[in-house]
C-alpha cells in the first residue's frame, strides 16, 4: 500500500506516476487516501431523504464490501453485475470490488429482464448484486438465465442479503496489487443491432477524466458539493456523482428515484450543490416549471449538460432564466467521461466545445482522411481513458479502436475557432433524455404486435428541439389504422421496452423507403 500512496502529490505528477508506477490499485487514491490525509470526518456522500456517509464510514464499508465478496468465493478477474440505484451500497459494491481485484459491472437499472438475461450470458459473471426495486425484472431473468451465477445478492432494505456478509467482515483489506493498464470496470455500451457491448475499462481511466474534466475542466475542489440527475449506471453520472468528488475529497448528493424536475429544484435548495449535472431533456423540463415557480438556485457554481447535444435556444434561455452558466459537453462509455466540452469563459452556444486537456479530437471522412474546418466528418478522439476493448468482440473493437485513435460514432465538424459541432449520429441510434435508444430494438418490438407488418423508428424533435422516437408503421390492413390502435401499439411497447423507449409519434404508412438489398432507408424518414 505504501508503493500506492506515495505517488499522489501535485495534479500532474498524478498522471505522470499513475502511468509508470507498477503497482497501482485505483481505490488507493479514490477511497484509501483521505484516510491518510486525515478527512475521514469529512462527509463523502449525502443521501437524499437521510442519512450522509463520511470518508471513513465509506472506507470502512468499501473493505466490509470487498471481504464479503472474497469471503463468498469471488476471485481476482470474476465480474460480479451490479443493479442498484444510487445509494451508498454502489459505492461498496463498486470500490470494494475493485479494491479486491474483481471486475464490477454496473448495468442501466432501466432495462428489461430481457437485457439482464443477455447480460448475464455475455458477461459470464459470477455474481450479481441488486436493489430490491428491480426485482421483479432481475429475478425474470434469473429464471430464464443463470448463467455461471453462483451469487445473488441483494443489497439495501430489510431483506438484504450483503448486509449480511458485510457485517461480519473484516473492515480492513489490503488492495490487490494491480497494474494501471489491468482490467477495473466494465460498462454496457448499446449498438444499433441493440445487442450492448461491454466495455473494459483500466485502473487508471478514472484517474484520467477525474484530474482532465473535473480537475483542468471544471476546477473541482473538496469544497465543491455535486448532484447528478444523470444516475450511477451510466458513465457520466458514474464521474459526476462518484469518481470526481472521490478524487477531489468533495461531497456527492444521491437521490435514488427518477429525475423529475420538481424534486431536482427541492434537492438543490435543500443541500446546496455547487455543480449541478443534467440532460438536455430536464434542462427543457426544468425551465417549464421555472415559469411558475421561484426556485432558488443560487448554490450552483456551474450546470453541466451531456448525454445529447444541447440545442442553443435551449441554453440561451436556461442563462436568462437562471444566470447560471450550463456548460455542454460530449462523452461516451467507451472514453468514459467528458472529452469536448464549452468552459465557462470559453463557450459556444450549439457546440460541444473544445477537447478537454489530453484530449485530441479529429474529424475524418469515410477515407480516414482529415477533412478542412467547417467541413463535417466522423469525430475521432485520442486521450488516455480509453476503453481497453470490447469484451470478446474483436471485430467492434477493431472496428473502433485505430491505434490511440478512436471513433465515436458521431457526425462532426470544426469551425475556424477550434470549437466542435455535433451534427448527429453516423449510424441510426438514438439518444432519448440522454440515454441510448436502439430504433431496431423499438422496431422490433412494433412487429411483435399481430397487426404490424413492418416498422420503422427515427429521431424526431420535439417543441424543445429535443429527439424522441418517431414510428412509421405498416400494417398487415391499413383500414384497421385508428388511434385506438396507436394507443394499442403504445401499450404493447412499454409492456417489455425500458420506459424512455415508447414512439411519442405513431405514423401509420402504405410502405417503409427500402434500398435494392431490402435495408429499411430512414434517413429519408427524418424530416
Ligand atoms: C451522444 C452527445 C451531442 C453522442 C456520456 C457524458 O452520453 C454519454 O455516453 P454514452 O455512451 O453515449 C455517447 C454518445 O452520446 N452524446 C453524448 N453527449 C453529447 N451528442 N452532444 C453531447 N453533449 O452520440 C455520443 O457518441 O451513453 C456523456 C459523460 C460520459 C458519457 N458516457
Amino acid at each position: 500500500m505504501k508503493d500506492n500512496t506515495v505517488t499522489i502529490e501535485t495534479p500532474s505528477e498524478k498522471i505522470a506516476d499513475i502511468r509508470f508506477s507498477k503497482s497501482f490499485n485505483v481505490a488507493v487514491p479514490f477511497i484509501d487516501k483521505h484516510i491518510l490525509d486525515g478527512i475521514g470526518d469529512k462527509v463523502a456522500i449525502r443521501v437524499h431523504g437521510g442519512g450522509e456517509v463520511t470518508y471513513s464510514t465509506l472506507h470502512e464499508h468499501v473493505n466490509r464490501a470487498g471481504n464479503a465478496l472474497i469471503s463468498l468465493g469471488l476471485k481476482r478477474g470474476d465480474r460480479v453485475l451490479m443493479i442498484i440505484k444510487d445509494a451508498p451500497e454502489f459505492f461498496y459494491v463498486f470500490w470494494g470490488a475493485i479494491k479486491a481485484g474483481i471486475i464490477p459491472v454496473p448495468l442501466n437499472t432501466l432495462l428489461r429482464a430481457k437485457d439482464y438475461s443477455f447480460m448475464i450470458e455475455d458477461s459470464a459473471a459470477r455474481g450479481i448484486i441488486y436493489s430490491p426495486e428491480y426485482s421483479t425484472e432481475v429475478e425474470k431473468a434469473l429464471s430464464e438465465n443463470n448463467g455461471d451465477l453462483d451469487i445473488i445478492l441483494s443489497t439495501e432494505g430489510a431483506g438484504s442479503t450483503i448486509a449480511k456478509y458485510m457485517s461480519d467482515a473484516s473492515t480492513t483489506l489490503d488492495p490487490v496489487k494491480t497494474k494501471p493498464q489491468d482490467d477495473c470496470f466494465w460498462l454496457y455500451s448499446s449498438g444499433s443491432t441493440g445487442n450492448p457491448k461491454g466495455v473494459i475499462h483500466a485502473h487508471k481511466d478514472m484517474v484520467i477524466t477525474s484530474q482532465r474534466y473535473a480537475v483542468e475542466t471544471l476546477n473541482m475542489t473538496n469544497k465543491d458539493i455535486n448532484f447528478s440527475a444523470a444516475k450511477l449506471f451510466f458513465a457520466y453520472g458514474l464521474g459526476n456523482a462518484m469518481t470526481f468528488p472521490l478524487w477531489v475529497g468533495g461531497e456527492a448528493i444521491l437521490f435514488s428515484a427518477p429525475p423529475t424536475p420538481g424534486d431536482m429544484h427541492e434537492i438543490v435548495e435543500k443541500y446546496k450543490p455547487t455543480i449541478y449535472y443534467g440532460v438536455p431533456t430536464l434542462y427543457a423540463a426544468q425551465l417549464k416549471l421555472l415559469e411558475n415557480t421561484e426556485v432558488d438556485l443560487s448554490s450552483i457554481r456551474l450546470c453541466i449538460s451531456a448525454g445529447e447535444a444541447l440545442p442553443p435556444d435551449l441554453l440561451k434561455r436556461w442563462r436568462e432564466k437562471t444566470s447560471l452558466p450550463l456548460l455542454d459537453g460530449i462523452g461516451t462509455t467507451e472514453i468514459l467521461h467528458i472529452f469536448l466540452s464549452n468552459k465557462e469563459d470559453d463557450y459556444k452556444p450549439g457546440a460541444s466545445g473544445k477537447p478537454v486537456p489530453g484530449y485530441e479530437g479529429r474529424i475524418v471522412d469515410d477515407n480516414g482522411n482529415e477533412v478542412p474546418d467547417g467541413e463535417t466528418g466522423n469525430l475521432m478522439i485520442k486521450g488516455d481513458s480509453l476503453l481497453k476493448e470490447y469484451w470478446q468482440n474483436p471485430e467492434k473493437t477493431s472496428e473502433s479502436l485505430h491505434g490511440d485513435w478512436m471513433y465515436t460514432g458521431d457526425t462532426y465538424y470544426r469551425d475556424e475557432e477550434g470549437f466542435f459541432f455535433c451534427c448527429g449520429r453516423s449510424d441510426d441510434m438514438l439518444k432519448v433524455g440522454g440515454i441510448w435508444c436502439s430504433p431496431v430494438e423499438i422496431e422490433n418490438k412494433l412487429v411483435e404486435h399481430p397487426q404490424v407488418l413492418e416498422a420503422a423508428v427515427v429521431g424526431r424533435a420535439d417543441d424543445n428541439d429535443l429527439i424522441k422516437p418517431e414510428a412509421f408503421i405498416v400494417l398487415n390492413d391499413p383500414t384497421e389504422a385508428s388511434d385506438r390502435l396507436s394507443d394499442d401499439l403504445l401499450a404493447h411497447c412499454k409492456d417489455g421496452l425500458a420506459r424512455y423507449k415508447y414512439p411519442r409519434w405513431i405514423n401509420f404508412v402504405d410502405d417503409l423507403p427500402k434500398t435494392a438489398t431490402g435495408k429499411i432507408q430512414r434517413f429519408k424518414l427524418r424530416n
